[in-house]
C-alpha cells in the first residue's frame, strides 16, 4: 500500500473513532481529554502526519488538503460537543433541586473587629473631640506645595529628597504628614475671614502617610494624627495645657509630659513631645530595666510647636493678627506602645493570628 492510501485509510479510521468517542463523552475533561488524544502532541494524528515524508511529490498537495479538512472536522466537531456538554450541565442544574441560599453556611469565621491602629485612632480623635477639636479628613495624594513649600520647608530640605518622599511627578506626592491638612483648613479659614468671620480653628485629622523608611519602629506607610488651633491670642502655654490633658485622657491621671526643644519648619518655637513610659516607674524600681523607654522613663509620641509666620503667610492669614499651635504624633506608635507590640510590620501583615489577640 502506498504512503499516500495508507494515510487516506488511517484518517478514515481516526475520523470514526473520534466522532464516537467525542459524542460519548459525559463531561468536558473526557473530551478534552480524547481531544489531547487526537491532535495533542503525541496523540494519534502526530503519528499519522510522521508518514507524509514517504508520499510521493504528485500526491502531497491532495493529501496535504485532506489532512486539513480533516483537523477542521475534528475542531468543529470538538467545539460543538463542548457546547453540547454545556447545554446538558445548564439543564441538569436548572432541572436539579433548588438550594436555598438564606441557609447559613457550614464554614465559621470568626467574628472581625476593629483594627489596632483604628481603635486607638477613634480612641485619639475622641479624646480632641471632647477638649473641643472639630475632625476633619485630608487628601493622602496631595500637591508639593501643600506638604512641603506652603510648610516654609525649604527646597533643599532632606525631606523632599527622592529618597524620601513617594513623587508621582515632579508636582504630586503622596502626602508625607498629616500636616497637609493645617495648609488646607488655614487656608479656607484665610477665605472666611476675609468675609469677616473671626480667626478662630480647633480641628484634628487623622490618616495615612507615606514615606521612604523601613525598620522595625519605621513603615512605609503609617498614621498620624494631627491637631492645631487658632485665634488671636494663644500661647505655648495652651498647647501644653492641651497636650498634658490629652496624655493623661490616654493613660490615666497623673501621666506626665515634657517638650524637648526641636526643630520642624513650620513652627517657632517647636518641640518633640514626651509622656512619662507607662510601661514602667522610678517609684516601683522597675525603670532601669524598661526597654520600651530604654530606661529614660520618658516616651517620644510627635512633634509640636507654635505655627510659624510664614505658614500664616502663605495661607493668607495675617500674622501680626492670628496666633497658633500645632502638633503631630504616630498612631502606630502609640498603638504599638498600647497593646506591647515589638513590631510596626505585625501591623500591617494582615495576618489574623496575630490580629485576633487585640
Ligand atoms: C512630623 O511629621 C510633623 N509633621 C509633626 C508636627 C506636626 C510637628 C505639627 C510640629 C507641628 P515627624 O517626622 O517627627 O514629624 O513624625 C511624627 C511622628 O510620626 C513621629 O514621632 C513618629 O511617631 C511617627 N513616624 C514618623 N515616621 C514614621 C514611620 N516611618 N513609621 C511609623 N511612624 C513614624
Amino acid at each position: 500500500m502506498s504512503a499516500a492510501s495508507e494515510i487516506e485509510s488511517r484518517l478514515q479510521n481516526l475520523g470514526t473513532q473520534f466522532r464516537e468517542a467525542f459524542s460519548a463523552a459525559t463531561t468536558e475533561l473526557q473530551l478534552r481529554a480524547d481531544y489531547a488524544k487526537l491532535l495533542g502532541k503525541k496523540g494519534d494524528l502526530t503519528a499519522v502526519l510522521a508518514l507524509l515524508r514517504d508520499v510521493a511529490a504528485e500526491e502531497r498537495p491532495r493529501i496535504g488538503a485532506l489532512v486539513n479538512a480533516f483537523r477542521a472536522d475534528v475542531e468543529t466537531t470538538f467545539a460543538n460537543e463542548l457546547k453540547r456538554l454545556a447545554e446538558q450541565a445548564l439543564q441538569a442544574e436548572l432541572s436539579g433541586l433548588p438550594f436555598d441560599l438564606s441557609l447559613p453556611g457550614r464554614l465559621s469565621f470568626g467574628r472581625g473587629h476593629r483594627h489596632p491602629v483604628l481603635s486607638v485612632r477613634d480612641e485619639l480623635l475622641g479624646i480632641f473631640r471632647e477638649l473641643g477639636f472639630a475632625s476633619v479628613d485630608g487628601p493622602e495624594v496631595e500637591l508639593e506645595e501643600n506638604n512641603f513649600t506652603k510648610l516654609a520647608f525649604p527646597p533643599d530640605h532632606p525631606a523632599t529628597d527622592m529618597q524620601d518622599s513617594f513623587w508621582f511627578n515632579n508636582k504630586v506626592l503622596l502626602r508625607t504628614h498629616t500636616s497637609n491638612v493645617q495648609v488646607r483648613e488655614m487656608m479656607k479659614l484665610a477665605t472666611r475671614v476675609a468675609a469677616g468671620e473671626p480667626p478662630r480653628l480647633a480641628v484634628v485629622s487623622a490618616g495615612a502617610v507615606y514615606r521612604r523608611d523601613d525598620d522595625v519602629t519605621h513603615s512605609p506607610m503609617f498614621h498620624q494624627m494631627e491637631g492645631f488651633l487658632i485665634d488671636t491670642a494663644v500661647s505655648m502655654a495652651e498647647l501644653r495645657g492641651v497636650l498634658s490633658a490629652f496624655a493623661e485622657r490616654l493613660y490615666g491621671p497623673g501621666t506626665p509630659t515634657r517638650f524637648r526643644p526641636s526643630y520642624f519648619p513650620f513652627v517657632e518655637p517647636g518641640a518633640e513631645v514626651d509622656v512619662g513610659c507607662v510601661f514602667c516607674s522610678v517609684e516601683q524600681g522597675t525603670r532601669s530595666s524598661c526597654r520600651v523607654c530604654k530606661a529614660t522613663g520618658w516616651l517620644e509620641v510627635g512633634g509640636c510647636g507654635m505655627v510659624h509666620p510664614d505658614v500664616f503667610r502663605h495661607t493668607g492669614l495675617d500674622p501680626e493678627k492670628v496666633t497658633g499651635f500645632a502638633f503631630g504624633m504616630g498612631i502606630d506608635r502609640l498603638a504599638m506602645l498600647r497593646y506591647g507590640i515589638p513590631n510596626i510590620k505585625l501591623l500591617f501583615d494582615n495576618d489574623p493570628r496575630f490580629l485576633s489577640q487585640f
